[in-house]
């Protein structure tokens, strides 16, 4: 069993910034893996993450064990279905959609997760993760068919993160949804930061430097980038 959420919170007791890529398995071409993993490799990332809205079933596993041999960095899923559950991973994020109220994404993916989860030795660490509209409708919301939080109620924003850190969640994600429009605004991070006292990731529609350093400025302790590295692994270097 790794100890990733531990490592978390220390990276964080001594002020260090923590980075993810997100690979998508729907979206990575094989051929591709292992020279974009050269890439990850040299870069400031601290951290994989796995996961899609829309992967069809098996791939994730085979995706994940390939990874695997190409990084010593620690891959996480961030899993859209039950089905991305791969046991070559090293912890899961077990995400609970508190912004929403389908049942399914609540508490049913999570019970139905559990016989697949017994066979594996991951590191299960639960996250309250809150979709934040963002300018335009995301792959999330439409599979979960619940609406994101209005970010002009923050202080809705900030009572629902609390309340997955009263519930025992370990981490809170701040969602703008892949591709969104707009992050995850500095208000809204800087807001719920103040008040949660388990680490918070912050992710979505991120594709530069300066809105990178912005989130970190805002209180974001882990930020998750996909679609930037996708699109152009040059900015890879524009991290350093
Ligand atoms: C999506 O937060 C992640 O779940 C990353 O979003 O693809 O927009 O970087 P991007």
């Amino acid at each position: 069993m790794t100890h990733i959420y531990q490592d978390i919170l220390n990276s964080i007791s001594k002020k260090k910034k923590l980075l993810a890529v997100l690979i998508d398995p729907d979206k990575m071409k094989p051929e591709g893996l292992s020279g974009f993993m050269l890439k990850v490799n040299k870069s400031v990332v601290t951290h994989i993450f796995v996961g899609g809205s829309t992967v069809e079933e098996n791939v994730t596993e085979k995706l994940v064990s390939e990874i695997k041999n190409l990084t010593n960095l620690s891959v996480i899923l961030f899993p859209g279905d039950v089905s991305q559950i791969a046991k070559s991973a090293d912890a899961l994020l077990f995400l609970s959609l508190i912004s929403g109220r389908n049942p399914d994404y609540l508490i049913g993916k999570q019970v139905e997760a559990v016989s697949k989860l017994r066979k594996t030795n991951l590191e299960v660490i639960s996250t309250g993760y809150v979709l934040i509209e963002n300018g335009k409708e995301t792959a999330v919301q439409i599979v979960t068919a619940t609406r994101p939080m209005s970010r002009d109620n923050i202080q809705a924003i900030i009572d629902t993160a609390i309340a997955s850190e009263l519930l025992g969640m370990k981490l809170v994600y701040l969602e703008a949804g892949s591709g969104a429009l707009h992050p995850i605004n500095e208000k809204i991070i800087s807001a719920v930061k103040k008040d949660l006292n388990i680490p918070l990731i912050v992710g979505g529609g991120i594709r530069n430097k300066e809105q990178l350093d912005k989130a970190y400025q805002a209180g974001a302790d882990l930020v998750v980038i996909g679609t930037a590295f996708e699109e152009d692994a040059s900015f890879f270097n524009e991290l350093v």
